[in-house]
């Protein structure tokens, strides 16, 4: 069936092609999901997939996309942990003349022809709309905002704050009293929240949290409720990313907004990948997927749809 598969996605050339994936971790629901979803768009399409999970550290990542060039894979996917520190490695790569692509994150690098696309939403977007929600809903009371920002250095977490604060520096009744990271995980979103909560009045005076994902946001409620406090009702909370769980709290009235974030990167990028190796095709630079607002109303319709997801 895998061979049918990949006939039917027209593409007999996948069955020889080896990708090397160089994935960060599994610090969210979110990452957990876009690492079987690319195990799942490998299969259909008959491509032969390595993963190698690099703990969170750039340094894992880095000797991960070295032994994938040791071993002549035919392309190179990489999720990078942070935004800098990729030339060198890359131009192994190039020099290899192995395709790279980058997935979900982008680098800072003056050298674009150093990976052939890359797979991403547009995170500075994510951030924004996550702002002007918060600033329609709010309306004209004054809201003090705390903030769960995402890996320090990572491209999502630097666009997801820039975004932000865009969208609220038009609405002087919002600021951000309280900015910190908690990693992208649960437990420290909740371990942040809580030193959150105490230094702001036992949470009296916090009126929203932004976390830029979801998991950060699912320890932040856990926190609240352990402090008394109703995330939802009497605290407006707004993050990112749209997994299952996130939903199931919208649908129990503890969270507000959530913009979706596709755990689908792969499969554009394994298309634009056959498509350069088997035709020549030239992919644009950046493959942007879709970002959408999600509020309580479709919640326990969207959580029905997506529990079964595994993520
Ligand atoms: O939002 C978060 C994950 O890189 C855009 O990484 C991605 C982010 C995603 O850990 O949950």
């Amino acid at each position: 069936t895998v061979c049918a598969l990949a006939m039917m996605s027209g593409s007999s050339f996948a069955a020889d092609l080896t990708v090397g994936f160089s994935q960060i971790g599994s610090e969210s629901g979110w990452r957990a999901a876009e690492t079987s979803v690319t195990k799942l768009e490998a299969k259909k399409r008959g491509i032969d997939l390595k993963i190698a999970d690099a703990q969170q550290k750039q340094e894992n990542q880095i000797k991960a996309i070295r032994s994938f060039i040791a071993q002549g894979v035919g392309a190179i996917f990489v999720a990078p942990v942070v935004a800098t520190g990729w030339d060198d490695v890359l131009k192994e790569a190039k020099d290899a003349k192995i395709p790279v692509v980058l997935l979900d994150r982008t680098i800072d690098s003056k050298d674009d022809s150093l990976y052939l696309t890359a797979v991403t939403s547009d995170t500075v977007y994510e951030g924004r709309v996550a702002g002007e929600w918060l600033a329609k809903t709010v309306g004209d009371k004054p809201c003090n905002i705390v903030e769960l920002q995402g890996t320090v250095g990572s491209s999502p977490a630097i666009n997801r704050k820039k975004g932000f604060d865009e969208a609220i520096a038009k609405h002087p009744n919002l600021k951000i009293t309280r900015s910190q990271t908690g990693d992208f995980t649960r437990a420290k979103g909740k371990e942040v929240m809580e030193s959150f909560i105490k230094a702001e009045n036992g949470g009296k005076s916090i009126c929203a949290v932004y976390a830029h994902n979801d998991d950060m946001q699912i320890g932040a409620i856990q926190a609240l409720k352990e402090a008394g406090l109703k995330p939802g009702k009497d605290i407006l909370m707004v993050s990112i990313d749209a997994v299952p769980d996130l939903f199931k709290a919208m649908a129990n009235g503890e969270a507000n907004a959530t913009v979706e974030l596709t755990p689908n990167m792969a499969g554009p990028a394994f298309d634009a990948v056959i498509a350069y190796k088997k035709d020549g095709k030239m992919p644009p630079k950046w493959i942007q997927t879709e970002s959408k607002v999600y509020l309580p109303d479709t919640a326990a319709k969207e959580y029905e749809a997506r529990k079964d997801l595994g993520y």
